[in-house]
Formats: C-alpha cells, structure tokens, sequence
C-alpha cells in the first residue's frame, strides 16, 4: 500500500465483516462535513453503516449468481480534520488516487456531497484523464455561491469539478430541486445531459437504458458515479440533509445504477455513495436502502 493510505486510513471493524484490503473492490468511509447548509449528520454515515450492516442479509436485489461480497474488501475510513475543508479535499484526492492506483477502482460511502470534488480530482490523477461525470441526486449542486458568500459548498461543487477537473461530458440523473441560474448554466454546457426526476419515471427501461448507453459510448476513458441518496424519495429515505419530494422509488435508481454498470462498468473509476444522515433518519427508516444500494452497486459492477 502506499503512504496515504497507511497514514490515513482506520477502522475498527469491517462493512458487512467482509475481508480488509486486500484483494476485491476496496469500500472506503469518506465522513467528510464541512460544507452542509441545512440539517447535518452525514459525517456518522459510515460508522453507522459498517456497524449495523453485520445484522443485515447480504442479498442483492437482482441474483446474478454471485456473492457481492466475494467482490470486495474494506479499506476504512479516512481520517479528517472537521472543518478544514481545502485540507481535507486534498487528503481525499491524495489517498483515493492511490487507491485508484493500487486497486483500480473504489467505492466512496460519504460524508457530504463535496467530497465527490475530491474524487474527481483523484480520478483524473490516477487516469490522466477525466471523461463522464455522473451526477445522480435532487440538486444539480452547480450553484455560484450557496449559501450566498460561500464559493466551494455541498450546493456548489460540481461547478469546481467543471472547471477544475474538466469532465467531457457530465450527466445529471434524477434532479428536481433547482435554483434557475444553475439550471440555465448547466442546460447551456456542451456536453451536459439532463434528465429529472420526472424525465425518469416516464421513460421506460428501454428508453432509459439506449440513452446511458449513448453518454457512455460517446466517450472513452474513466467513468465517475456520484450517487447522493437524496435522488430517492423521503418516503423510502429520509435520512438525508436536504430532503426533497418526489424523489425516484428505489427500483427506478436501480434502473439507472444498473444501466450505467451494463454498460460502462469496466470504465467506472469510482463510485460515491453520499449524504446518507443517521441523525435525520427517525427510526433508521432508511439504513436497510442504504445497505441494499452498495449491496446492488456491488453486484453489477
Ligand atoms: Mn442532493
């Protein structure tokens, strides 16, 4: 292993009890939070999962005839400074490029949404280049400033990897909560495409599928999915920090997640899986979504 991730990276115990790194697909705790606007709490994510995900079964949605879990392997979490967030982007960009480096690819459980910036960055370091960003959430999170003075914020970021990262192409996937300067701003972007929530729920999975096919045949080289769990509705999910409502049922995301991994599975770098909040999750309502999503994202990748 290589130094940052010797000197960053602990757990106690395993996601799941699956083996530490290792061989498979490495799982990495990001509980980065520095930048939340509204309610937070996404920083205990990770603990939480890995802690009650040994009570859970580990069956997929979709049996493929496969253990997902022989697939994988946990690294732990990073290590953060609360509140330093250049710092802690660095050291989330730093460590993940090695990971990336050693392991080919990993699966991020966040933390805020803004680490996903970090996972551009790393991307692209490892790769030499950056080629479709897959942004699946509520918000389009390609706002100027939110809240009003602030640069680089969970509402803010894509626009920071837009410009610093320099994505060929970007897809927003699920979104139906929006300021209009953002949407007019991403909309005009050349290589954006973008479909709403609604936009998803009337495509059928034929139509659905030829569409993330086209994206991802458009263009080669690395592939990165940010999945925010606010993209499902608060009635299956409400332990997040910016619920919205009429969000995608768990068997439509599915339906995204899987058409992404069909067809670009090979070229997905990494995949975050973030803003999942414990302390806005009354009675842990949506733990067991959580823990089927990085058990079906597994599966197909
Ligand atoms: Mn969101």
């Amino acid at each position: 292993m290589s130094s940052n991730i010797d000197f960053y990276v602990t757990s106690q115990y395993t996601l799941f009890g699956i083996p530490k790194c290792g061989r498979g697909i490495p799982i990495l705790g990001i509980p980065m939070e520095d930048t939340v606007s509204f309610r937070p709490g996404t920083r205990f994510a990770p603990s939480v999962i890995r802690s009650w995900s040994q009570y859970f079964e580990f069956t997929p949605t979709e049996d493929l005839g496969i253990d997902p879990l022989e697939k994988a392997c946990d690294l732990g979490d990073l290590s953060l400074l609360q509140g330093m967030v250049d710092k802690n982007l660095e050291r989330i960009s730093l460590t993940v490029r090695d990971v990336i480096n050693t392991w080919g690819r990993v699966i991020n459980i966040g933390g805020e949404h803004t680490l996903s910036l970090g996972i551009a960055k790393a991307v692209r370091e490892s790769q030499g280049s950056y080629s479709v960003y897959i942004h699946v959430d509520a918000h389009l999170d390609s706002r100027e400033e939110w809240p009003m003075g602030q640069v680089l914020s969970h509402a803010t970021f894509v626009r920071h990897i837009i410009n610093q990262v320099k994505p060929q192409s970007l897809v927003f996937l699920g979104f139906r909560s929006y300021d209009k300067e953002e949407v007019k701003f991403v909309r005009g972007l050349e290589n954006s495409v973008l479909l709403s929530a609604r936009d998803v729920r009337l495509m059928n999975d034929h139509e659905l599928r030829l569409l993330i096919r086209g994206v991802i045949d458009s263009y080669a080289g690395p592939i990165h999915l940010s999945i925010d769990v606010d993209v499902l509705d608060p009635s299956i999910a409400p332990g997040v920090g910016n619920p919205e409502g009429f969000g995608l049922g768990y068997g439509e995301l599915l339906r995204i997640i899987r058409a992404i991994l069909d067809y670009g599975g090979s070229r997905v770098r990494a995949v975050d899986i973030v803003e999942y909040s414990p302390p806005n999750d009354p009675g842990l309502t949506s733990l067991p979504t959580i823990i089927k999503l990085i058990l079906d994202v597994l599966n197909y990748l």
